[in-house]
Parts: C-alpha cells; sequence; structure tokens
C-alpha cells in the first residue's frame, strides 16, 4: 500500500517532488483499512429489517414474483446504432441525418425521466444494468436512450448510496450502439443552484468521457444567457447540444399572451444561432395540447433549420394524440417510455404510439414484441418501488391548471409528506399556481418550480394566502430559495421580477441581474483535490471532486455511509428497502466471482437498551450483529 500511495500520489505523477518528498507528505502513509464487507452488508441488512429505509413506512418485506429478463444471444455482436453515427462522423452529421428520417425517432426515457416521474427517481443501478444490454440488443433503432442527469444524479447520492459514475460507466459498456442522452440544466448541472463556469466545464467534459453524446440542455427560466455556456461546453466535447425551450402555459389561450407562438420561435431561432445541433421542446408538465403543437411544430419547421426533438409527460392522458399532430407538422424525435413505465406523469407508451400511427408514413420503425418483452420487465421491476408511487391513478387534466412538472410530481409529494403536509396535498398543488401567479406567471422546471413548490409549501403550512404575503411578507422570513431567486441567484425570469413582491422579500437584501456565473469564483479544483484525499482516505478520482463541487455535504454523506456499511449497491432492491425475511436466504455478488450466502436466523426481543440481536448464518458461519431497534 505504501508503494501504491507513492505511484499515485500527484506530486510523484507530475515529477514535482524532491528528497523530502517522503518526509513531507504524511498522507503517503495512510493505507486503506482492511475491509469486512460481510459485517457490514449485515448490518445494512439487519437496519433494513429492524427499522426501515428512510422515508418509507417500515413494513414487512413482501413477497415479489422473480422478474423476466428476456433471452438475448450474449455471443452475437451488438447492432449497431446512433453511437456509430456520432462516433464516425460527429454531431452536425447526426443532426442532419435525424432531419432526413421520414419515420418519427424514439428516445426511450425509461431510465431516467420515466422513473423520476412515477417512483420519486428510486430505480437503482442494479435493476437498469441488469436489462442493459437485452435493451441494446432488442431496441437499436432508437434515437438515444435518456439514461441519466436531471434528479438522478443527486438521488443516487443521496438515497440510493450508490454512485452515478459507475452507474453511467457500467452501462455505457453493456450499450455500445444507442446515443446515451441525459438533462443537464444549463448552468445548475444537476443541481438545484447556479455553479462557476469552469464546475460547468469540467462536468460536460467528464460526463462526455464518461459516456453521454447528447446533452438536452434547458434553462429553468428559459433564460439566453444563462443556456448559453452549457451549450459551448458540450460543443467544446464534440458531442450533441440538444438546446431546449421549456413550455409554459397555453398558446392556444389567447387571452394569456405572455408565452405565445413568436415567444417560442424567437427563443428557438436565438438557441440555433447559439449553437445548437438539436431543437429540443422540453414540455415538463405536458401542457402542450394537441393542436398547440401542431401549430407550434410547423411554425418552428418554418423558422430554423435544425431538427426538433419533442418531450412530453402524459399527465393529462392526451400525450398520444398530442405526439401525432406534432409528428404531422414535422417533429423529428420524441420521447417514449415502454409501456409499463409510461403514461400518467410519466412519458407516453413506446407501444401504444407504434399502434397509433398504424397506417400513417410516419410510424416508427421498431420491433414491437421486443417493447413487450423490456416492458414485462419493467413490470416487475416497478413492483420493488411500490412505495414511490404518487397514487395517482388516471388521467389528470388538472395538471393544465396547476402545471407542476411531471418529474416534480412524485417528488414534491414526497417533500409533502415528510413535512406533515400529506392530507393537504390538494391545497399545495393549488398553492403551486397560485405561487406561479404571484411570481408573475414564470417558466416552471428545475429549479424555478422546486423553488415555487418550496413557496406552496411554506404558504399552505403557515396558512398564508397571497394577500398575507402582501399586507404581512415584511415580517415573515420566507424559504431560502425562494429569497435567493428573487436575488437573481438563478437568473432573470422572462418579463422580470414583481417588483413589489421582490422588495418584500428581500428586505433589502442585495439582488443581481447579470448571468450568477460570471460572479462566481471558479473552483479550485487542486484544493479540492487534497481536501477530499484528507477526507476520503483514498484516491481521489475528478468524478469525485465534481460531485463535491456540485454538494458537498451529499457527496460526504454518501461517502460515510459507504465507509459504514460498504457497498450497498451489490444488494438486490427488495434487500435494499426491506431487509431480509425470517429464514430467508439471499445470495449477494460483492464482487465477479465472489459470492455472500447470507441467511437470516433468527431476531431477538428488544433488550433494555433498545437493541436487538439479530442473527445471521454467512456462507455457513453464525453472525451477531446488534441493532437498535428505533420503533
Ligand atoms: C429535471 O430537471 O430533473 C427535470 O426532469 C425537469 O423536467
Ligand atoms: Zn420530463
Amino acid at each position: 500500500p505504501f508503494l501504491k500511495n507513492v505511484i499515485l500520489h500527484d506530486k510523484f505523477a507530475s515529477g514535482k517532488y524532491d528528497t523530502n518528498f517522503i518526509d513531507d507528505t504524511p498522507e503517503l502513509f495512510v493505507f486503506p483499512k482492511r475491509k469486512d464487507r460481510g459485517t457490514k452488508l449485515l448490518t445494512y441488512i439487519g437496519e433494513m429489517t429492524v427499522n426501515g429505509v428512510d422515508g418509507v413506512p417500515k413494513k414487512q418485506k413482501p413477497i415479489f414474483s422473480p422478474v423476466s429478463i428476456p433471452h438475448v444471444n450474449h455471443l452475437e455482436s451488438i447492432p449497431n446504432g446512433t453511437k456509430q453515427l456520432l462516433d464516425e462522423h460527429g454531431p452536425e452529421y447526426v443532426a442532419k441525418w435525424l432531419k432526413d428520417q421520414d419515420k418519427v425517432l424514439l428516445t426511450d426515457t425509461t431510465f431516467r425521466d420515466a422513473h423520476q416521474s412515477l417512483l420519486a427517481t428510486r430505480v437503482r443501478s442494479k435493476d437498469l444494468i441488469q436489462i442493459a444490454e437485452p435493451t441494446a440488443r432488442l431496441l437499436p433503432d432508437l434515437f438515444s436512450v435518456e439514461m441519466w442527469g436531471g434528479a438522478t444524479f443527486d438521488v443516487a447520492y443521496r438515497f440510493l448510496r450508490e454512485d452515478p459514475w459507475e452507474r453511467l460507466l457500467t452501462l455505457r459498456e453493456k450499450m455500445p450502439n444507442v446515443l446515451f442522452q441525459m438533462l443537464l440544466r444549463a448552468s445548475n448541472a444537476v443541481g438545484y443552484k447556479n455553479y462557476p463556469d469552469n464546475v460547468i466545464q469540467s462536468f460536460v467534459s467528464e460526463s462526455s468521457k464518461a459516456g453521454i453524446d447528447v446533452f438536452r440542455i434547458f434553462d429553468s427560466l428559459n433564460w439566453l444567457e444563462g443556456i448559453k455556456p452549457a451549450i459551448e461546453a458540450v460543443r467544446e466535447n464534440n458531442k450533441i447540444a440538444e438546446a431546449s425551450i421549456c413550455y409554459t402555459g397555453n398558446v392556444l389561450d389567447k387571452g394569456r399572451n405572455k408565452y405565445d407562438l413568436s415567444y417560442y420561435t424567437n427563443l428557438a431561432k436565438e438557441l440555433e444561432a447559439s449553437g445548437a445541433h438539436i431543437l429540443g421542446i422540453k414540455d415538463m408538465a405536458g401542457l402542450l395540447k394537441p393542436e398547440a403543437a401542431y401549430q407550434l411544430v410547423s411554425t418552428l419547421k418554418e423558422s430554423i433549420d435544425i431538427p426538433i426533438h419533442l418531450h412530453t409527460h402524459d399527465t393529462s392522458g392526451n400525450g398520444i394524440y398530442m405526439y401525432a399532430r406534432a409528428i404531422e407538422a414535422g417533429v423529428d424525435v420524441v420521447d417514449v417510455a415502454l409501456g409499463s413505465m409510461a403514461g400518467s406523469t410519466s412519458q407516453p407508451s413506446a407501444q401504444s404510439l407504434y399502434h397509433a400511427l398504424e397506417g400513417t408514413k410516419n410510424q416508427p420503425n421498431m420491433n414491437i414484441e421486443k417493447f413487450e418483452e423490456l416492458s414485462t420487465y419493467w413490470e416487475g421491476v416497478r413492483d420493488y418501488y411500490q412505495d414511490f408511487e404518487s397514487g395517482m391513478k388516471s388521467p389528470h387534466t388538472e395538471v393544465y391548471f396547476h402545471e407542476m412538472p411531471g418529474g416534480q410530481y412524485s417528488n414534491l409529494q414526497q417533500q409533502a409528506k415528510a413535512v406533515g403536509l400529506e392530507e393537504r396535498w390538494d391545497e399545495v398543488k393549488k398553492m403551486f399556481r397560485t405561487v406561479n401567479d404571484l411570481f408573475g406567471d414564470i417558466v416552471k422546471v428545475t429549479p424555478s418550480s422546486k423553488i415555487v413548490g418550496d413557496m406552496a409549501l411554506f404558504m399552505v403550512q403557515n396558512n398564508l394566502t397571497e394577500k398575507d404575503i402582501y399586507e404581512r411578507g415584511e415580517f415573515m422570513d420566507f424559504p431560502a430559495s425562494v429569497i435567493e431567486f428573487f436575488q437573481g441567484d438563478i437568473g432573470q425570469p422572462y418579463g422580470g421580477f414583481p417588483e413589489e413582491l421582490q422588495r418584500i422579500i428581500l428586505k433589502g437584501r442585495d439582488k443581481i441581474d447579470v448571468r450568477p456565473g460570471i460572479l462566481l469564483e471558479p473552483v479550485d479544483f487542486d484544493q479540492v483535490r487534497d481536501e477530499l484525499y484528507k477526507k476520503l482516505d483514498r484516491e481521489v478520482t475528478s468524478f469525485d471532486m465534481i460531485a463535491y463541487a456540485l454538494y458537498p455535504d451529499v457527496f460526504m454523506s454518501y461517502h460515510n455511509f459507504t465507509t459504514t456499511y460498504a457497498d450497498v449497491s451489490v444488494l438486490d432492491t427488495p434487500t435494499y428497502f426491506y431487509g431480509m425475511r425470517l429464514g430467508e436466504e439471499i445470495e449477494v455478488e460483492i464482487e465477479q466471482g465472489k459470492t455472500l450466502f447470507i441467511r437470516l436466523v433468527s431476531i431477538s426481543e428488544p433488550r433494555s437498551d433498545a437493541t436487538r440481536v439479530i442473527y445471521f448464518e454467512l456462507n455457513g458461519q453464525s453472525r451477531e450483529i446488534i441493532i437498535k431497534d428505533k420503533s
């Protein structure tokens, strides 16, 4: 280990060391602690068995049927797809190729937005990885697979205790043929605030290296200044910049004309001029109605030369009809999810679209049986995450009123639960719209939608009306995110801030009207490396550095968790959430060729200090683990 520390040390690697190197470098003598992954994993399983996972009421582990993984021939080579087009010919070529296709192309969002929108982003890497290679083999005609970014990055570290970079690298290895697409919140990267420009540049360059090909970039206020640096960063890495307009309001409503057709076409032209290879229409809440889609896509097709990629959420139940009209108007790609992970707050179903377009010249090129096979797999996996379902059982046309993004619905609901507002969820949704109007009718998508959500929770919790805010707001402590928004920290909303409200909320604090990235000091990554080396007590990767620069506390809490419990991503999902049943036996492959056989033998009654003894068998040997019962 000493030699390894020397070789991995920055100074040694860069040749900048002298004869005092060993004396002056105490970290060379810090050796990795002996791992006992077995005991750590048993402790985690014991915790889940006795206390359950945070945020989910403790319940007995349900019995799940085995999931069905489609049979594929692993020896055959994986068919080529759009990834090869990009790697061989570059982004401009792919954009032109896309525009030249007669049939509509598809992006499958099952690996990202579908579960962000249906299951509070909780799908674990294990469930993605085991279906990755079959997906690559069975759906090689997809334009792309959206599988990263948005909330998945944060949630992976924060709630799933796994490394999102590992997820990306492993999926890339298993799916070498289809473009990988991510959602990038422009200057907010995959976080909720503006970051210095060099963090965005490093994030884009590292994610490009790790396997992302298409970056769907949006600014949460549709602010052009906010989106430009991210477009440039993507172009520098020779990847596809899909710059997006976020659709809000209703272009058909002539009484509400803040966001009309000319607003969107002007923005689209500016995005094209700023270097977008593809224009994204990001209908994050599913507000785009069929006729509006027809008018919007037709107008955009006349105004710009780049291809158009349409994204929606099927909350209202009108998604397929809307897509059909957009396709008639010439849209080039649409986002769909596999049937069992589609509909409601998620994307429209791939299979439904296929059948809806039968008899038209645009029907996508897809082998419907393969989609069905993969859909069966997801039907089984979705059961594991039943505690994160939103409870929405049928189309909700009320979305046209509250305008809440699909990806936010189940997440805000979890947030409302956490602050005791579960019973008042209907009020929270109505308040979401009240806050929108109070803020001057803004674009609502992460992070602006989170700010509207925070304010809505604050107002419901304190039983406040719009009038109360204007009359008594001087004496209120508003949520930090709301104050930052009115300071200009995430950018400038179209049409500006409502001035009187801004005064009430800021209470004399400073505000800015320039791009926040201009004012933020670049992150010193050398310093981050040194700091992290001390904290992690191991080699620091550029992935760790970026994660730490984005969210230091979440990253450190993830690290501390893995130090206590080892790498829990190796556990199957039911065990990860619910622990084990008495008498149950599981196999856990902790690394290739190394499997632990674990049996839960018995659990003692709580002792006087509220601890229980959990008796396991680990590879045939008895092991006892002590867990405090928190009930
Ligand atoms: C995200 O930013 O995570 C979204 O999905 C926005 O729609
Ligand atoms: Zn979405």
